[in-house]
């Protein structure tokens, strides 16, 4: 449990959130342990009065959290495309070519890696996932990059730059919400980029959090929610400096930054200082960087609860039955505090081959293929990986042509 700001180190820190205990996000349960407790942690959200970094309080060791990973990002095609469409622009950007090295932190399966095969001279990605990491090596193929198993942090940054790293591109995309060394990571990312190097960052903005209601997007892994001015002032500790940013859709509403080492020739600075300047001053008027932004999130989580039980209730009442799609983390902050369990739900379904057959960690809801929205036939279906709810109903167009409706609860509740 933190006492001080994981970024700053202050001690003026003030609860914004509390969420209660849930069990671990990705913690699905195996049928055989249904009757063995479930590990439970606080779940509560803080805000620094000095950084303004938003936080949760607990600190789960990260091997439980991530040595196995149940999450693959290649599922959906909305992260694929947005993989590509970064690697593309800084490709053209940067003038990348056989002379130039790519890293990226926390690779996953390999879904961004594989845009820059053929295109660049060296691949590295690190991520501490045993067998995510596996799948990233077999989407790169033999000979086409380095992948590391294993936490990134200042050691291993060291490490690799006596071995002649030094990177023109770093990447790290949902990351640095994960990390518990926080500056370990941000400290290995300045010493392995080269003077002119960029490092991109993707992450939750937490201005989508609070305007959209997205609690559930808080669970153990997400250490960190930033804005703009949490994120440049923690990487400003390490003299690096945001030059760029881009508001982006995906996950909700993410923030993709740039940063360049203060000590370089800072090279993309011109060009983003208008949308940098935009950004904050937004952040500013909407009180982003005061803790009173976050007074009403509570009564807002509550509002959602009360219009999603209403709804299903009524559902149930009918003789409706209703299913879930997506065993989502986010799935299991929602189900875990607005206690929606087997009572209510029939099952879930999940495109993760590695999901189907276990139980929701808390709620012990099973998981099957989407197949079984055909055979079952539910009602209802309610999207709890609403972030890609246009992407799930596109893609599933005959359930709707079989009389079934979609639930999407996230930014507003929504039958369809
Ligand atoms: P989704 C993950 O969160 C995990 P999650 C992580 N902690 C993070 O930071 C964010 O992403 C960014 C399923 N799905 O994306 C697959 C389908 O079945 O909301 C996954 O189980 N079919 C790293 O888990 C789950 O949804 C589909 O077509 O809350 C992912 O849910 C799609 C698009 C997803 O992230």
């Amino acid at each position: 449990m933190i006492l001080k700001c994981r970024s700053c180190g202050s001690q003026k820190i003030k609860g914004v959130l509390s969420l209660g205990f849930t069990p671990l996000a990705n913690a699905l349960l195996s049928k055989d342990k249904i009757d063995q407790p479930e590990e439970k942690f606080p779940l509560d959200l803080v805000f620094c009065e000095d950084c303004t970094l938003v936080q949760i309080v607990e600190t789960v060791p990260p091997e439980k959290l991530f040595k196995q990973y149940f999450y693959t990002s290649s599922i959906s095609s909305t992260v694929l495309e947005n993989a590509k469409e970064i690697t593309h622009r800084l490709i053209d950007r940067l003038k990348l070519d056989e002379s130039s090295t790519v890293l990226e932190i926390g690779c996953n399966d390999g879904y961004l890696l594989k845009n820059y095969v053929g295109k660049v001279g060296k691949i590295i990605g690190i991520d501490p996932s045993e067998n995510v990491s596996q799948m990233a090596r077999e989407t790169l193929g033999p000979g086409n990059g380095k992948i590391i198993t294993g936490f990134f942090n200042a050691d291993r940054a060291r490490e690799l730059s006596q071995f002649g790293v030094s990177a023109d591109v770093i990447h790290a995309n949902n990351v640095l919400a994960h990390v518990a060394d926080l500056h370990g990571v941000v400290e290995g990312i300045k010493t392995l980029l080269k003077p002119d190097g960029v490092a991109v960052i993707e992450t939750h903005y937490v201005r989508d959090l609070v305007e959209q209601t997205q609690f559930d997007c808080v669970y153990h892994e997400h250490l960190c929610y930033y804005s703009a001015h949490s994120l440049a002032k923690l990487f400003e500790l390490h003299g690096m400096e945001m030059v760029d940013v881009q508001h982006l859709p995906i996950h909700g509403g993410s923030l993709r930054a740039y940063f360049q080492r203060q000590d370089g020739p800072m090279s993309m600075a011109e060009e983003g200082k208008h949308r940098l300047e935009d950004i904050f001053e937004q952040e500013s008027l909407f009180g982003f960087t005061w803790s009173s932004v976050y007074d009403d999130l509570m009564e807002q989580v509550m509002h959602l609860k009360s219009e999603l039980w209403r709804t299903l209730n009524r559902i149930v009442k009918d003789g409706g039955s209703i299913a879930i799609y997506g065993a989502s983390a986010k799935s299991t902050t929602l189900l875990n505090f607005f206690g929606l369990d087997a009572e209510y739900i029939d099952f879930v379904v999940d495109d993760t081959p590695g999901k189907q057959g276990f139980l929701t960690p808390g709620t012990h809801i099973p998981i099957f293929n989407p197949s079984a929205l055909k055979d079952l036939k539910p009602d209802y279906c309610l999207i709890l990986t609403w972030n890609f709810a246009k992407e799930i109903m596109e893609k599933n167009q005959w359930f709707k042509k079989q009389g079934g409706k979609w639930i999407v609860p996230i930014p507003k509740l929504e039958v369809i």
